[in-house]
């Protein structure tokens, strides 16, 4: 390493004096203009990470949902995954050293690490439509360089596709082709050929509208069009020719505020949708006859989905285990429904998708999905090659269903969550099974429910467990809400520090909008007591 190269090419990244940043579960995440630093340090991290593994590592430059001034980072390991637990803790001090201690730091890391540094480093980095995305992927690209790391630039990239790119180039093109145009066919290859199955549907015209969040989602559903089948058309909203990133529009709001965003024409029992800032989560929603508006959220689609694979797994006979893995936020109505009368287990995790991504991994077919919108299905290597060898050599019933898992295995981005790939899942099953948004809706009753955030001095003074649903400090306060619960019938509530926000977060259920609001600020005003809470006091009503 060239220490002294890599402090003098720091000092035009200069780190503002005392911001201390945390890699938190979406990465780094903050005001765009307080980042250049992390940037040019998690191009030097990922150099190093990409060392140590031997492998193509990517950095995507994205805040996601987070509002268009704000920006952010994250690394992506090897086979497409999160960044792994312990280079978390790494890429924290890293971004935290004082200019005079950096390369101290980079030292530090890579004995720690055991980083051979004669190994060749190869980093792939992506970016959103952010207006500061540009630059601070250039502050990427330098600390990469300096390092005398090797790159190659995606540009504009959801985060998705930057995931799939590092597990293609990582298994030798196994995955897939890395490049824009592998990702298209890949997908759209499988998604053709799952759809084939479905010619007695009889509705061979089907249309989605998309909210694009005036993202990259836009971007890149425009320029997958061409790809895709005629009977599939997609009718693109918020495309970002007028509109702000995320202002008003996008997953988050969608399923934040359980209205429709701004920006999409809805006509009764239509199908929409909603992609966030970096198309990684999706969100179906329509507007019934009576003019309601009917919120279809990730916890739908992960039953939609487990039942569609269920059906197919009895088909071809084999013993696949299949499980289902929610967070806390998941609608009790939905947990109910997937034991009850699906019979699948269901587990709980913490909130982040990584945590999710991980406890699928121990079944053969692991359904994951936030309810925010954000998940995948994993396939098990073994339940992989099983599917893939029935579905070669077998003509009959049995092998057309393997050949259905086969398409939905490659039509999945098994990397991580992705909107395009799941809807373009989601659209083939309602196809397949004839179903409108309003049967699919119909699969049960989600209770109502609120979140809510709570401004305290800090958050950090919360801590929980059981899958976070449960507080442990400060004392009394899960006794009060304990409490609060007991006043209302089928409810529950929990409180949590957000990972990427500096709140406490509340949720509430109960058995009506009335009660699940009035739960909601009942427990916030709680938080608000007992937990330091600042400004203005929890008001009911919304
Ligand atoms: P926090 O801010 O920790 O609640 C939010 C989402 C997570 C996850 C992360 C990363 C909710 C309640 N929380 O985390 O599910 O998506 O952002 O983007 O939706
Ligand atoms: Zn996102």
């Amino acid at each position: 390493m060239d220490l002294d190269a890599i402090t003098k090419h720091s000092a035009s990244h200069a780190k503002p004096d005392g911001l201390i940043l945390q890699y938190g579960t979406a990465g780094f995440r903050t005001k765009a203009d307080r980042l250049d630093h992390v940037m040019f340090r998690m191009g030097l991290l990922a150099v190093l990470r990409s060392k140590q593994t031997k492998s193509t590592i990517g950095v995507m430059v994205t805040a996601s949902h987070n509002p268009e001034d704000d920006n952010g980072v994250k690394l992506v390991d090897p086979l497409g995954e999160m960044l792994a637990p312990s280079w978390e803790e790494h890429a924290t001090h890293l971004a935290n050293a004082e200019e005079q201690d950096l390369a101290r730091a980079l030292v530090a890391i890579s004995e720690e690490a055991a980083v051979n540094l004669h190994q060749d480093a190869f980093v792939v980095i992506g970016r959103d439509t952010r207006p500061s995305s540009e630059k601070l992927s250039e502050s990427v690209i330098d600390g990469v360089t300096v390092l005398g790391g090797q790159f190659h630039d995606y540009g504009l990239l959801t985060t998705p596709q930057l995931h799939y790119m590092v597990c293609c180039r990582n298994t030798g093109g196994q995955y897939g082709e890395a490049t824009i145009d592998g990702y298209y066919h890949k997908l759209s290859t499988a998604f053709v050929e799952l759809s084939k199955q479905a010619s007695c549907s009889g509705d061979d015209h089907r249309t989605l509208k998309v909210d694009c969040a005036n993202g990259i989602g836009a971007l890149k559903l425009k320029e997958m069009k061409h790809y895709l089948p005629q009977g599939l058309s997609v009718q693109l909203f918020n495309d970002g020719t007028k509109g702000k990133l995320n202002h008003f529009c996008g997953a988050d709001f969608v399923k934040s505020h359980q209205k429709p965003p701004e920006g999409i024409e809805m006509k009764a029992n239509e199908r929409c949708c909603s992609f966030d800032g970096d198309a990684d989560r999706i969100i179906y929603y329509y507007c019934d006859a009576d003019g309601h508006f009917r919120l279809i959220d990730g916890d739908k689609i992960a039953t939609l989905i487990s039942s569609f694979l269920k059906e197919l797994l009895l088909e071809i006979g084999e013993s696949l285990t299949v499980g289902v893995v929610q967070t806390a936020y998941a609608n009790g109505s939905s947990t109910r429904y997937l034991e009850e009368v699906m019979k699948v287990p269901v587990y709980c995790t913490k909130t982040g998708v990584k945590h999710l991504h991980h406890k699928a991994q121990e079944f053969d077919l692991g359904v994951y999905f936030e309810a925010n919108g954000h998940g995948t299905v994993l396939f098990s290597k073994a339940a992989e090659t099983k599917i893939r060898q029935l579905a070669k050599e077998l003509e009959d019933k049995k092998g057309k269903a393997a050949k259905m898992l086969e398409n939905v295995i490659d039509l999945f981005n098994q990397a991580t969550g992705d909107a395009i790939s799941d809807m373009l899942v989601i659209e083939a099953i309602l196809a397949l099974k004839g179903l409108t948004i309003q049967q699919w809706d119909a699969l049960y009753m989600d209770l109502p429910n609120r979140q809510l955030k709570v401004k305290v001095a800090d958050r950090q003074v919360i801590s929980t467990t059981d899958a976070e649903r449960q507080v442990v400090k400060p004392p009394g306060l899960q006794e009060a809400i304990n409490d609060l619960v007991k006043k209302y019938k089928l409810s529950r509530a929990f409180v949590r520090p957000s990972g990427t926000e500096d709140v406490v977060r509340v949720y509430a259920e109960a058995d009506s909008q009335e009660n699940a609001d009035s739960l909601a600020y009942e427990v916030s005003l709680a938080v608000f007591q007992q937990a330091g809470g600042v400004g203005e006091r929890p008001q009911p009503g919304f």
